[in-house]
């Protein structure tokens, strides 16, 4: 049963059902059934050791920059989970919870290691590629929900989500989104992953506001903040908020701000050195309220799970990641692939400097990439 009236609260009242020793608060029952709580715990787990081998490949020179989730995937996974097969997915470069519910192709990782092909990955999941220009995503999502409504007659039934940081929140893209989809009513969640840090500027910098959930106010929707924590919160939230987006009942389908509380407990991407600007012990604080940990915790106490069990997750993880990383090894990058898709005529600048890449690879081979000419 989804309880709409989750979405009713005053914006600082954080919303939380699991707490970190793994009892449940509030009278809360899961409305997640035994098999679905377990399927979610084995993808947080993947999503947990997926970012831990990304991390280390970029660290061997076989992946790019990478954007590390560990400490995220409360309210990544949590609100996939929330979703129907039919909803559509725009996210920011660090939800890889959306790949990985949605199927978790191989081809995913091609993205990271700088390869075309990881692009389309997921067209047909529903999920579009991943967004690095911060916030531009926004307005599309709101665009999509409301071509979704156009299309869909009075019987629509798919919802758009967007995921994003607290720092795109800055940006203007957010606002004319968040407008339009409020003028319009498209059926559009909004999920800001509140992490506390955009690269190193603290959210106290960021916005003077109190939450960033308010400011769904100005835009005539409800916004609320969730305890990104807290996978269950965040699902049972993401899931009314995904039915109020379809209410057919004439000016009461609307899109939700979610704001959900977490930490990024890795560096900004694997450019960043986080301790230029944030201590330790802040990220101590947040592992002790870890949301695999939690839930696991929950898992253990209703005799869901135990440490057979666990391990047989940990190994099928592990095969499934060994399989994606062995696949990598076969994809050929064509580094002229830089310089194309930009615009459908590369400018003249763009053409030269394509050309010049050209000579040099001629002259030296592909050891031109790598030195400064
Ligand atoms: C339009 C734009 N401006 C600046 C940047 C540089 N940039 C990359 S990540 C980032 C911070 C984003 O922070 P947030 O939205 O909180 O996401 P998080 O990294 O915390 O997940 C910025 C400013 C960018 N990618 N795009
Ligand atoms: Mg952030």
């Amino acid at each position: 049963m989804v309880d709409r009236t989750l979405l009713d609260r005053p914006y600082d009242d954080r919303i939380g059902f699991l707490a970190p020793d793994g009892t449940l608060q509030n009278d809360y029952e899961p409305s997640l059934s035994d098999d679905e709580l377990l399927s979610l715990y084995a993808d947080m787990k993947l999503g947990r050791h997926f970012d831990d081998r990304m991390v280390s490949l970029q660290r061997q020179g076989r992946l790019g920059t990478y954007a590390p989730m560990a400490g995220q995937e409360g309210s990544g996974f949590g609100s996939m989970y929330a979703l129907e097969d039919a909803d559509w997915l725009l996210y920011q470069y660090r939800e890889h919870a959306a790949p990985i519910v949605r199927g978790f192709p191989p081809e995913y990782l091609h993205y990271w290691a700088g390869h075309e092909s990881g692009h389309d990955a997921l067209a047909d999941e529903r999920v579009f590629p991943l967004n690095i220009c911060i916030g531009d995503h926004i307005p599309h999502a709101t665009g999509l929900g409301m071509a979704a409504d156009l299309q869909g007659d009075d019987d629509n039934d798919e919802v758009v989500v967007c995921h994003f940081g607290d720092g795109a929140t800055s940006e203007g893209d957010f606002h004319e989104g968040l407008n339009f989809a409020g003028v319009f009513d498209t059926p559009t969640v909004f999920v800001c992953h509140n992490n506390g840090w955009a690269i190193s500027v603290p959210r106290e910098e960021q916005t003077r506001s109190q939450t960033i959930a308010q400011k769904a106010e100005a835009y005539g929707f409800e916004g609320v903040q969730v305890d990104g924590m807290d996978p269950l919160a965040v699902y049972e939230v993401t899931r009314a908020a995904r039915e109020k987006a379809l209410d057919p009942r004439e000016h009461e389908a609307a899109p939700t701000l979610i704001e959900t509380v977490e930490y990024r407990y890795g560096a900004h991407t694997t450019a960043d050195d986080p301790s230029e600007y944030r201590d330790d012990e802040e990220v101590e604080r947040w592992r002790q309220v870890d949301p695999i940990d939690r839930l696991e915790a929950y898992l253990r106490r209703e005799g869901l799970l135990d440490d057979e069990e666990i391990a047989d997750i940990e190994a099928e993880n592990e095969s499934r990641m060994a399989a994606a990383v062995d696949q990598l090894a076969s994809v050929d990058a064509d580094p002229d692939d830089m310089f194309a898709d930009a615009f459908a005529e590369p400018t003249p600048r763009i053409a030269d400097q394509r050309e010049h890449m050209r000579e040099l690879r001629e002259r030296h081979g592909d050891a031109a990439l790598t030195r400064e000419e």
